[in-house]
């Protein structure tokens, strides 16, 4: 990766460049936020190109959306007028052909700057991927603080939540490069303002979600499977994998869910070796239709017509054996559900279940 690389493109172009559209992925997480916020500040601060942050999705997730108020940031939803007031387009934390986004993939996009692993080059005329960063707030960090340019309290707020939620508090990077950035703004940032950030007021009907996804989960081996239905935001479906992987004695969380016309997937693994991006794209049989690095993944099919049920059903049954085939699931192996609550006597019988162990000791063979 090259010091100076953005820097000296936008300098060089900052002419051609201005006006800048700025692109997250659809349903932008902190990273994708705090990502475009900074490109955009260094755009306008240090090279007076001018510019506005756009996403074509949702933002669903509480703490996403308290993000967005408390650090002011000004993300819009994109407007189909925005490709013709905007001929150059910035990717951030997302790439041209990445199917997560709304860019047309046949568009050259001037600059594309993202920690995922792609397919093939992005076609951009400034690339900058790196896939070892943790998070694409680290590179932008990087060259916010070699620009110079002023660090507003909130701008670096974000960085650092960027970071801080994309490597899930450093559990998913041991780059020091990506510790050393974080520790440098740490400084410029505002700790209290993130704890808000963090802790949200979320409402009624996420909790409801929450128990209905817990219910659906089953157990197989070392992996937890929950096919959410539908749901609210797509954003629902990757948090709610996050959240299964943290059970004891699993090693992989796959959640799906309905939203519009898609079913969306997230596969989590804990497995620092492992190829979550890989086994996504080879159980969805799509090889573009999923992102991801090493233990987080993403993707969604087009499915069409949501009253089609069958359809739905069936492809959510299909992607759960394709997973227990590719990660080797042995057919001796009991499915459990994550937690009983059949039989409406609930708290007694879940506990009694529970001081058994009875599903985290079958999750020790298999996968
Ligand atoms: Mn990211």
């Amino acid at each position: 990766m090259n010091d100076t690389g953005l820097l000296q493109y936008l300098k060089v172009h900052a002419e051609r460049l201005s006006p800048l559209l700025v692109l997250t992925h659809d349903y932008p997480d902190p990273d994708a936020l705090a990502s475009a916020y900074a490109l955009l500040h260094i755009a306008e601060r240090k090279f007076g190109i001018s510019g506005r942050i756009a996403y074509g999705g949702e933002i669903g997730r509480s703490e996403n959306r308290e993000m967005i108020r408390l650090l002011k940031i000004p993300a819009h939803k994109l407007r189909p007028s925005d490709y013709r007031n905007y001929p150059n387009v910035a990717l951030v934390d997302t790439q041209p052909g990445f199917e997560n986004n709304s860019f047309f993939p046949s568009r050259r996009a001037a600059i594309v700057i993202d920690q995922h692993t792609g397919v093939e080059r992005p076609n951009a005329e400034f690339v900058q991927v790196d896939t070892e960063a943790g998070a694409t707030s680290a590179l932008l960090a990087r060259e916010l603080l070699a620009s110079g340019v002023e660090i507003p309290t909130p701008l670096a707020t974000a960085l650092v939540y960027g970071i801080l939620s994309d490597t899930l508090e450093f559990y998913r990077t041991t780059n020091r490069e990506t510790v050393e950035q974080y520790l440098r703004l740490l400084r410029y940032a505002d700790m209290h303002v993130l704890a808000r950030i963090q802790n949200p007021a979320r409402p009624r009907r996420f909790f409801g979600d929450l128990a209905a996804g817990i219910e659906k989960s089953n157990i197989y081996g070392r992996l937890i499977v929950s096919h959410l239905g539908a749901v609210e935001f797509p954003d629902n479906v990757s948090q709610m994998a996050d959240f299964l992987l943290t059970c004891e004695g699993i090693q992989w969380a796959f959640c799906t869910g309905r939203y519009r016309e898609n079913l969306h997937m997230s596969l989590r693994t804990s497995l620092p070796d492992a190829q979550a991006g890989e086994v996504l794209r080879s159980i969805a049989n799509r090889p573009r239709e999923a992102g991801g690095r090493g233990q987080i993944a993403g993707g969604r099919i087009r499915l069409g017509d949501r009253s089609d049920e069958v359809r739905w059903d069936e492809m959510e049954a299909t992607l759960t054996d394709r997973l227990l085939k590719r990660l080797e699931v042995s057919q001796r192996q009991r499915v459990t559900p994550l937690v009983d609550s059949s039989d409406g006597q609930s708290r007694q019988n879940t506990q009694s279940n529970s001081s058994d162990g009875s599903s985290t000791q079958h999750s020790t063979e298999g996968v």
